[in-house]
């Protein structure tokens, strides 16, 4: 008897520990990006450039880097964020290519990350850092027309709102990059007040695979599909009904994340026998592999 009620207790003092831990650890975490480090280590003052994937692990100051005015250049981009909503933004800085092949990176480097003297943090692989970006000059009407490749850069100047090119003044050193497709949400990763760029061997991972409820087989007709994923508000979620290889420029299921606008991310109504495809794709790892969903419909 006393043996049961100690067992009690001391199960009740242990999942008040975790779920203070869990409260904690919610609210350090801002679940769109890579994350927040409470204690970041930094060294004020400098953009420190280190890791296994640099040769030449490099701190610069600010004066430093606006002396290498060889990489410098002013740049226009459209940047959509997990609301959903959408600016336009210019901004005046350094091309993070010439950086990074400054401080010597390395062939095998493959997960590069950016960290804020907040503690706010963001992953990219190489590969989205390296693949071609656009401005979408049309993002608001939602065109791709005259969408114009930029590069990624570390801005010391900047102003939302403007595509005016002289309108950038001053602020803190903010990662700015293009976006792939006009659904790509980048606004997340565009960490502000750059402390830390961390390039990395380890091999970036891939994403888990797209989940679908109810699961796929025989429906009735105009049943909703749930699509959903582990990591559901790091990822966007691609589909297509025809067949064809979802990518970035397939329908975006999720426009928003489950805090944000949740009732944007609509179920799929399914009135005829179709296929589902799915890809997700996120920042800091690999697109998933495709998941496709088969619905039977009866009498289509
Ligand atoms: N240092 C730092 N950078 C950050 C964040 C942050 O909390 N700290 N938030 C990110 C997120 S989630 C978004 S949506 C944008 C917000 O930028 P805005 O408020 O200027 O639109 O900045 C990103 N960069
Ligand atoms: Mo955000």
């Amino acid at each position: 008897m006393k043996g049961q009620i100690k067992t009690g207790k001391v199960l009740i003092f242990a999942l008040l520990f975790l779920g203070l831990n869990f409260l904690v650890a919610c609210q350090g975490q801002k679940p769109e990006s890579g994350g927040k480090i409470e204690k970041p280590d930094i060294t004020p003052g400098f953009l420190t450039i280190s890791g296994n994937g640099v040769k030449a692990p490099s701190r610069f100051t600010l004066a430093e880097l606006k002396d290498m005015e060889e990489a410098q250049t002013s740049q226009c981009y459209s940047i959509v964020n997990n609301w959903p909503s959408k600016k336009y933004m210019v901004g005046r800085g350094i091309e993070l290519s010439y950086l990074l092949k400054k401080v010597g990176i390395k062939d095998e480097a493959q997960t590069i990350s950016f960290q804020a003297a907040d503690g706010y943090f963001a992953v990219f692989t190489r590969q989205q850092l390296e693949e071609k970006r656009f401005y979408y000059p049309k993002l608001m009407e939602g065109s791709e027309e005259e969408a114009q490749e930029v590069p990624a850069i570390l801005a010391w100047e900047h102003r939302e709102g403007s595509k005016d090119l002289s309108k950038a003044s001053g602020g803190k050193l903010t990662l700015l990059l293009g976006q792939k497709g006009l659904n790509d949400v980048q606004a997340q990763v565009c960490v502000k007040d750059v402390a830390v760029i961390e390039v990395l061997n380890s091999p970036p991972g891939q994403w888990s695979t797209v989940q679908a409820t109810p699961a796929p087989g025989r429906i009735k007709s105009g049943t909703e599909i749930v699509l959903h994923h582990s990591e559901q508000d790091q990822v966007k979620i691609y589909y297509t009904t025809d067949g064809s290889s979802p990518s970035e420029k397939s329908l975006l299921y999720n426009p928003s994340t489950t805090y944000y606008q949740p009732e944007l991310n609509k179920p799929l109504v399914v009135k005829q026998s179709v296929t589902i495809k799915t890809i997700a794709v996120g920042y800091g790892k690999k697109d998933s592999q495709i998941a496709s969903f088969a619905y039977d419909v009866e009498g289509y």
